[in-house]
């Protein structure tokens, strides 16, 4: 199964393994709600601790922060690494604030393809043109620069362990950026089955409503 998996991430295979070679086996992996985490931060990522692994299981974006931040704050024994979408991230971007002021030893890596990805792979499986999921997202060097935060890039899979490996050793706040423009994409878009498939009219099915007949009520 795991290997079935990795096959299906082409480039991005290689971000599970350099982040389980850099960091302790014990620090937190705190996620957000994200391509990285539903391909692999969900399914690679070796676990050896449950208190470890921090996820929001029911699903809703936004929350990956600020529980990396709570997760850091709590242990600064060892880094703790974030995982957040540039979507999710952006529902609750004055946590950066926080981050900038408590200063924990936090690597969050941002993983910026400019949008809902989910969503837009979603709608294009299904035939349709994208709509209301190209975002618009900040400069990230700026950002950080402008909150006094470091800041690295991965560009490509070969700089992802040089670039995580320098990160947790500042033992402070860092954001590191995975500029998935330059990254490279899976080989097959990551998609979850969509609900709303079923749905579309040329799917739909005739069912019958009967509404109860309420015997013996006079009214
Ligand atoms: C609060 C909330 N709003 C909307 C959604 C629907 N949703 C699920 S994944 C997703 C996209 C998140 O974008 P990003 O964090 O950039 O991750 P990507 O899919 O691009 O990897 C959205 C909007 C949700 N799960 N929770
Ligand atoms: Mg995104």
């Amino acid at each position: 199964m795991r290997a079935r998996q990795r096959a299906g991430l082409g480039p991005h295979a290689e971000l599970p393994d350099a982040i389980a070679e850099v960091f302790p086996a014990d620090a937190v992996v705190a996620r957000d709600v994200t391509i990285a985490s539903s391909s692999w931060g969900n399914r690679l990522l070796p676990i050896h601790d449950p208190r470890a692994n921090v996820f929001p299981r029911g699903g809703g974006i936004g929350q990956g922060l600020g529980m990396a931040l709570g997760a850091a704050l709590a242990d600064e024994t060892r880094p703790t690494l974030g995982i957040v979408g540039d979507g999710g991230l952006a529902v609750h971007f004055g946590e950066l604030m926080t981050l900038a002021q408590e200063r924990p030893w936090l690597v969050l890596l941002v993983f910026n393809d400019r949008g809902y990805g989910v969503l837009r792979n979603m709608q294009e499986s299904l035939g349709q043109r994208p709509y209301g999921v190209d975002l618009a997202t900040p400069d990230f060097a700026a950002l950080s620069a402008a909150l006094g935060l470091d800041y690295r890039r991965i560009g490509d899979a070969g700089d992802a362990r040089a670039v995580l490996r320098d990160a947790a050793a500042l033992r402070g706040p860092v954001l590191v950026e995975v500029d998935l423009a330059s990254y490279g994409d899976m080989p097959a878009p990551f998609t979850l089955r969509s609900p709303y498939r079923a749905r579309r009219p040329d799917a739909v099915q005739a069912t019958a409503i009967t509404i109860p007949h309420h015997e013996g009520r006079s009214s």
